[in-house]
């Protein structure tokens, strides 16, 4: 049961956030959970990781793929679809064990004809190219059916159309939709197959639809189904002729049939949730949203490139322009980290190879080094716009500095290299650009840095913390910590290349001319100016000024509020001139280091900033929660883990910020809610070859169980009221410490060791 998520009626005004919650994905595409019958104003969409377009001057987004899947079906001519007709029961699931999607639907037609459709899809991981699609249908009476099925080449875009040079036609028994993008002319092919024992076909295409029209009279009472197939090839996947191997790609899965292919889906689904499991008992929501929080992490993985990353809104549609921001490196990967590093490998690698765009990015703003993206797609160059947000009331696009400002972007990606190297142990990535990235990224503060004479200190000014509705702002406490963690990281990696990689080092320095800024980055890392804890309050300000903001309750400022999708932040935002923040800030720079902060510091800020915390993003739940279960808060982090790790099935979440959509699954929160029950509840801290677990399980959870695997180690972790077992995995080669209680032990290949707590 905790591995279902249904739907038992079909509601019109859920179509948009169906799409979301439904959604099944691969890695490389990710599929909506819309009706076979649906088209493009129901935002029917399969998009597509690794392929941007701009047209004109609208923003550069992903491009969705033609929908190979479409299908229609009409009875006695009349068609059948949840829009219009009557419907006698319409039920819709989503199985998130494998990742399969299925629709149920009784139709009565105006004749009292009660049709059955019955449609299951699921995208492959054998082929991720490929898309397949069970569709039956019976009906009460004896009738003459037609049957539409094919590509449909009207996709949904926000910022398109991005095809160009469309071609459709049929060759081998394949329907065909080429067509080359706007922007860089990609080639983009879908070819569709069907298998199919009824009925008579006529092939049909126009400018955007390449499909068949199957006729057959058909019996009472009798089962028909067909098989689709679709394959998606772009030439960015290294393909030259996409049509041709799309049509071979087809022609295979024919070979091993649909059943096989639903075996072997479902064979390499429970081999990934072997790793990435967790299990709650005693809590039947927290396990069904945890599960379904991990799948949605899952299905947008990157499994096969490190070309590309985690989008915001992950493979759910163009929203925020299908674009990589820190969530990815902040909030996603200590799960792929702690389940399959394999994953953050590819993620981090993206950062690298993208170092190129950050280095144009600081240079345009007359920087050295690497400023990474704020919004970050194939090149690295950033496509967030400098006016992001439109004032709903004048209609008049707003200077935002998204952008130019939140430089701890930089920082972000430096910290998440570190910690795969810290928590791995594996130093390829460093020495395959990961260290550049990162002395790059130093460079960048330093330049960027401001060295107060007076003070004697260096200062990071004019920046936009994690906080967005802040702008601007001098010394941001969660900017100059992980910028002071970027000089720490610049230096231990500079000192890990001379030690160990001599030749490495040396044509670095020759490419990047580094050795010169070692002392400029020691100097700085030693006066960087960090916000300290208030001797009497603990309060470490957010900012230079932050307490002279008027003070003012979360919900008297919500009274001020006159359209629900005014933007409260910016120039005029109802929030600028007050202590309300939009997320975790400070809250979080104690998160990330937790160990370098008293438990009075921890508990005075959580406990300061919570009540003015707006979480206008759904980046910020799950902060409180995790600080929260490290001080032992346990009801307040099990109130955030639940609102985290339920954001996309019951779709609360903003959907508006001025005019701007920003709908769309939440993989940040989706990390987060891995993130609250392993590191928060389970306690589990691991870093450089040692693992130290202190649990604090909800009331209700009886236990929680997990997988983690840490400097390439592999263990089974159990964690009850009382007691800890660890099972290490027989084929381990290494041991890791654990520390429990403050004591030290060792948990040997194959062995299982029980400790109570
Ligand atoms: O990265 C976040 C940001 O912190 C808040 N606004 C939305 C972005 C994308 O999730």
């Amino acid at each position: 049961m905790e591995w279902l998520i249904k739907e038992n009626i079909f509601d019109k005004d859920k179509i948009e956030l169906n799409g979301n919650k439904f959604l099944i994905g691969n890695g490389y595409m990710g599929y909506r959970g819309t009706m076979e019958e649906f088209s493009k104003e129901q935002l029917v969409a399969c998009n597509l990781s690794d392929l941007y377009d701009k047209v004109g001057d609208k923003w550069r987004e992903p491009v969705n793929a033609p929908n190979g899947l479409l299908t229609r079906l009409y009875c006695n001519g009349e068609l059948l679809s949840v829009l219009s007709s009557d419907i006698e029961c319409h039920e819709q699931e989503l199985n998130i064990r494998n990742s399969t999607h299925r629709r149920y639907t009784k139709f009565i037609t105006s004749s009292g004809i009660k049709v059955e459709v019955k449609a299951e899809r699921f995208l492959s991981l054998y082929n991720l190219h490929l898309i397949c699609m069970k569709y039956s249908f019976k009906a009460s009476e004896p009738c003459d059916i037609l049957i539409e099925t094919g590509i449909d080449g009207q996709v949904w875009d926000i910022n398109g159309p991005h095809l160009i040079n469309i071609e459709t036609y049929k060759r081998e028994d394949n329907c065909i939709f080429h067509a080359i993008t706007n922007e860089n002319k990609n080639s983009l092919a879908i070819a569709e197959r069907i298998e199919i024992g009824f009925g008579s076909e006529v092939y049909d295409s126009n400018s955007y639809n390449s499909f068949r029209e199957i006729s057959s009279s058909i019996e009472a009472d009798k089962e028909y189904t067909f098989v689709k197939y679709v394959s998606v090839f772009k030439d960015r996947d290294d393909v030259e002729d996409c049509v041709g191997v799309a049509i071979e790609s087809n022609e295979a899965a024919v070979n091993l049939g649909y059943d096989k292919l639903l075996e072997v889906n479902k064979e390499l689904w429970n081999q990934r949730w072997n790793d990435i499991d967790v299990e709650i008992e005693g809590d039947d929501y927290s396990q069904l949203a945890l599960r379904y929080s991990i799948y949605h992490l899952m299905i947008i993985a990157p499994t096969h490139t490190d070309n590309t990353s985690i989008p915001a809104r992950g493979l759910s549609g163009q929203v925020y322009k299908g674009a990589i921001f820190w969530d990815t490196e902040i909030f996603m990967l200590p799960f792929f980290l702690n389940t399959k590093p394999e994953i953050a490998r590819n993620l981090l690698k993206y950062r690298c190879n993208t170092l190129d765009g950050a280095r144009r990015k600081a240079a345009d703003y007359g920087y050295r080094g690497a400023f990474y993206a704020w919004e970050s797609q194939d090149t690295g160059d950033d496509a967030c716009t400098y006016f992001n947000v439109t004032d709903v009331f004048t209609g008049r696009p707003m200077r935002t500095y998204f952008r130019d400002k939140q430089v701890h972007i930089s920082a972000d990606v430096a910290y998440a290299i570190w910690q795969y190297y810290l928590a791995t142990g594996d130093e390829s990535l460093l020495v395959e650009g990961g260290a550049e990235t990162i002395i790059e990224c130093a460079r960048f503060f330093y330049s960027y840095g401001y060295f107060n004479m007076d003070k004697n200190r260096y200062e990071i000014l004019d920046v936009t913390g994690p906080d967005e509705y802040h702008e601007r702002v001098n010394n941001n406490a969660y900017t100059s910590i992980m910028v002071k963690y970027t000089l720490e990281a610049a230096l231990a990696c500079i000192e890990l290349l001379k030690a160990k990689y001599e030749k490495e080092y040396i044509n670095l320095n020759l490419e990047i001319n580094f050795e010169q800024e070692i002392d400029n980055f020691k100097d700085m890392f030693e006066k960087l100016y960090i916000p300290t804890p208030d001797k009497e309050t603990n309060i470490i300000e957010q900012f230079d000024g932050y307490e002279r903001l008027e003070n003012i309750s979360l919900e008297k400022l919500k009274e001020r509020i006159i359209d629900p999708n005014e933007y409260l932040g910016g120039g005029n935002g109802l929030a600028t001139t007050t202590k309300i923040l939009k997320q975790a800030d400070v809250v979080l720079a104690l998160n990330l280091f937790k160990d370098r902060y008293s438990e009075q510091v921890k508990k005075s800020n959580w406990e300061y900033y919570e009540p003015q915390t707006e979480h206008g993003s759904s980046l910020s739940a799950c902060v409180y929660a995790l600080l929260a279960a490290d001080l032992g808060k346990v009801d307040w982090a099990y109130k955030y883990f639940l609102k985290t790790a339920t954001i996309d099935l019951t779709g609360d979440s903003k959907q508006y910020v001025g005019t701007l959509y920003i709908g769309g699954t939440h993989p940040a929160s989706n990390g987060g809610a891995w993130m609250t029950a392993v590191l928060g509840f389970g306690g589990v801290k691991a870093s450089e070859g040692q693992i130290t677990m202190s649990p604090k399980l909800p009331e209700s959870w009886t236990f929680l169980k997990f997988r983690v695997v840490h400097y390439g180690q592999k263990y089974s972790i159990k964690i009850t009221k009382d007691q800890i077992t660890i099972k290490a995995d027989n084929i381990n080669h290494k041991c890791n410490e654990f520390v429990i209680n403050g004591e030290k032990l060792i948990c040997n290949p194959g062995q299982i060791i029980e400790i109570r707590y």
